[in-house]
């Protein structure tokens, strides 16, 4: 028998496309809707290709993101140059909204740490794939804000599975006792891997686990752009004032984890195709052809985005392999002696 559910406050869900919410249009510039549906085809075309990539042994192992460009393009759009933003692993579309070059994020799927060099220009951490540690950088970059009563903000992404690691519970709690300026923007994917979200909690949703540390939860259509760029701007206001605030993105990952797993092994091909109706490049695509913003441009941009998503992989593919130094330069400020020694050690000047 299914246990009850507990749930306690109320959560709100923002949406957008379709509702009353939608009644300011255009509430953003007419060349951004266009320039965020650019973004959300390029991201598209940077996973398939990736995917083939990883299919030819360039890529080791790649965790897609289709089905969650409106959440990550949106919610960094968001985002003011000032504010910092923290990827979990599967943040590629989010890195390409803030701005870092395309042959860069193919270089680190690849295997090549440079590939994140200048992140820090663009107020990015870079990628931290132990589940649920962001949350740690997202509420003490808050903190810092808070100590430095500076107005800006910082956006870190997360999954539904990090909700269940201690990480999360303690950064939500420190984020709300000192006024942390954290938007923990959580993207309840429905699963950890293989693990249904409704198996991991038996909370009624993520956005409620916020609200026993003081902090507001709410959750957002993540498959519509517009109703992620506004929950984000409004939750980004109040966390530059000291009001830390989680979102639950829902959404849903239409690919497998990553390029090692194999989704059909626990979830239902019809939930996927399911899924695939309220593919949030398609939603984004009926939109602007109902407000008469669709183009020829536009149209023909698909094959444009494989082009520049081929010029890119092809970048990085002829970039020099990293020197043997830097798989140890870059681990801490000042080198320990025990690392020095296996420097030297695999450089065969060592016994
Ligand atoms: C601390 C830790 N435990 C286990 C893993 C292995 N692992 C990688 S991704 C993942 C699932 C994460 O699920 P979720 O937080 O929902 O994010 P999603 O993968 O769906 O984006 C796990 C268990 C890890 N990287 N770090």
């Amino acid at each position: 028998m299914a246990r009850k559910k507990v749930y306690s406050g109320s959560i709100e869900r923002i949406e957008v496309m379709g509702t009353d919410d939608d009644e300011d249009f255009p509430w953003i510039e007419e060349d951004e809707y266009r320039e965020l549906y650019r973004k959300m085809m390029i991201a598209r075309k940077f996973d398939e290709k990736a995917f083939k990539l990883q299919r030819r042994g360039e890529i080791s192992t790649y965790a897609p993101h289709k089905g969650q460009e409106a959440c990550q393009i949106g919610s960094v759009f968001a985002l003011e140059e000032d504010d910092w933003m923290v990827p979990s692993f599967r943040e590629t579309a989010a890195f390409i909204q803030r701005g870092a070059p395309l042959e860069k994020i193919f270089q680190r799927w690849m295997g090549d740490a440079n590939g994140q060099k200048g992140l820090a220009e663009l107020n990015t951490l870079p990628v931290a794939i132990p589940v649920g540690t962001q949350n740690l950088h997202t509420s003490g970059i808050g903190m810092a804000m808070s100590f430095e009563q500076d107005e800006n903000a910082v956006l870190g992404f997360t999954g539904d599975g990090s909700t269940s690691e201690g990480d999360f519970h303690e950064a939500l709690n420190f984020a709300g006792v000192y006024d942390s300026h954290s938007v923990f923007f959580v993207q309840n994917n429905k699963f950890a891997i293989s693990m249904p979200v409704d198996r991991q909690t038996n909370s009624q949703t993520l956005a409620q686990k916020a609200l026993a540390y003081g902090i507001e939860g709410i959750q957002v259509d993540g498959n519509d752009i517009l109703a992620v760029i506004k929950a984000t701007r409004e939750a980004l206001e109040k966390a530059r004032n000291g009001e830390p605030v989680l979102i639950e993105a829902l959404t849903y990952r239409l690919e497998d984890h990553t390029t090692s797993d194999d989704s059909t092994r626990y979830r239902d091909e019809e939930e996927v195709e399911e899924w695939k109706e309220h593919d949030p490049l398609k939603r984004f695509r009926e939109y602007l052809k109902e407000h008469g913003m669709w183009d020829e441009e536009l149209e023909a941009f698909e094959s444009k985005a494989e082009d520049k998503i081929d010029e890119a992989a092809d970048k990085a593919l002829e970039m020099d392999d990293p020197s043997f130094d830097e798989l140890f330069d870059y681990v801490y400020g000042e080198m320990p002696e025990m690392m020095e020694r296996e420097k030297k050690q695999l450089r065969g000047e060592l016994e």
